[in-house]
């Protein structure tokens, strides 16, 4: 593809990708030392949609916003999904929480007592229900279920007790549903955890068929791991269901994805957009918080982040690359990879905002808007929502 075409197609791609936003990044949020309470933070699922809105409407490419049940538990779903309609928005993914109750001390899904498990599974075909009312097309599974100590319950057989929930809410799915079977290394279990890597998500979810995919939360590996490795593998595979972006340093840090490490997500954008994945239907979610700095500007960010991650991974010479592939040209290869990534895409960028009717500079016209302030000033009395709230 000639410099203009290649070009023209990477901001048409851009135009079409969409992020979706995670409902709890708009509330207070900490670590297990302290949270900090924000002033203007939202006090309600509908407060948290008006701030999704305000960054989608800075960066023309965020329409949807994921919901976390109970954190954003409301009496009428179809409601609220109209109520995001008129902010121009759609609700995203449903994800289930069955790690904040004393019942899962043990497990959710793989407790070794069968009540627990009704109750957990329970939960988790309502969050289906829910999906139903909202439109959703996504269920996200997030289990913090294993064991601390070697001997506490039989490995196998909790995968056993695992298979048999996932099975039951896989047959509740409507035809247009999907559920995403997110995998984490460890924490809060530190000895085993039932669903660790991207290995064992995947067997479930092969299993399962094929309205089961695999969630990747770029958070959630061990250090050094090669990730845009699991991507090309899921995406060969057709289990590549969706991201939970956010960067760490050290391990489930939840912060601004493309901080700690803007290689590496181009490294993982370069590996969806060659293994076709901005048109398969994955979900380029945020899983973040943001815990001592300013919550809006910081997602704005974030997006802004995936943004120019996939504009450069866009901007890979195919051709130059392949050829230099298929020469054994190892320096010649890397070169042409490096050549996008330190290409400055910013400019790039801003023209696809513009284009858009979004804001060449989101952070800036955020700031100008007045919409900090005016949230501050609105936002008294009530209890704002937050991590667990
Ligand atoms: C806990 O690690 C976690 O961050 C998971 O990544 C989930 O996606 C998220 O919480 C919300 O349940
Ligand atoms: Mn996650
Ligand atoms: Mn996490």
């Amino acid at each position: 593809m000639s410099g203009q075409s290649a070009v023209s197609a990477a901001k048409a791609a851009l135009k079409s990708q969409a992020i979706e936003l995670p409902s709890w990044a708009f509330g207070n949020s900490g670590t297990r030392f302290k949270v900090f309470a924000q002033p203007g933070v939202p006090r309600s699922p509908e407060e948290k949609l008006a701030d999704a809105a305000r960054v989608h409407a800075h960066t023309g490419v965020a329409p949807t916003v994921a919901l976390h049940i109970p954190w954003d538990r409301v009496d009428d779903y179809a409601t609220l999904a109209a109520y995001a309609g008129d902010l121009g928005l759609r609700l995203g993914a449903i994800n289930s929480n069955v790690f904040q109750d004393d019942d899962y001390k043990l497990g959710s899904v793989t407790h070794p007592d069968a009540a627990v498990r009704r109750k957990a599974l329970g939960h988790l075909l309502e969050c289906v229900d829910i999906m139903d009312a909202t439109g959703s097309r996504d269920l996200k599974l997030w289990f913090s279920d294993g064991t601390n100590y070697p001997g506490q319950d039989d490995i196998s057989a909790r995968q056993g007790r695992l298979a048999e929930a996932l099975s039951a809410v896989y047959e509740r799915l409507g035809d247009d549903q999907r559920m995403l079977l997110e995998y984490k290394l460890f924490e809060p279990a530190f000895y085993t955890t039932d669903v660790p890597d991207w290995g064992t998500a995947y067997a479930h979810c092969l299993k399962l068929g094929p309205k089961a995919q695999v969630v990747v939360d770029t958070g959630h590996h061990a250090p050094g791991t090669n990730i845009e490795f699991i991507v090309a593998m899921l995406l060969r595979e057709g289990k590549l269901g969706g991201f939970d972006f956010n960067s760490r340093f050290y391990a489930d840090d939840d912060l601004m994805v493309g901080a700690a490490d803007p290689f590496q997500l181009f490294r993982i954008m370069y590996e969806v957009v060659h293994g076709g994945g901005l048109d398969a239907g994955i979900a380029f979610m945020l899983d973040q918080c943001h815990n001592i700095e300013e919550k809006i500007p910081a997602i704005i960010r974030s997006v802004m982040n995936v943004q120019e991650a996939t504009a450069k991974a866009l901007l890979v010479d195919g051709d130059a690359l392949a050829k230099a592939q298929r020469e054994g040209d190892v320096l010649g290869a890397n070169a042409v990879l490096m050549d996008a990534y330190n290409t400055d895409v910013r400019p790039l960028v801003a023209e696809v905002r513009d284009e858009l009717g979004a804001d060449a500079d989101p952070v800036a016209a955020y700031r100008s808007s007045g919409y900090g302030q005016k949230i501050v000033a609105d936002r008294v009395g009530g209890t704002q929502a937050g991590w667990g709230a």
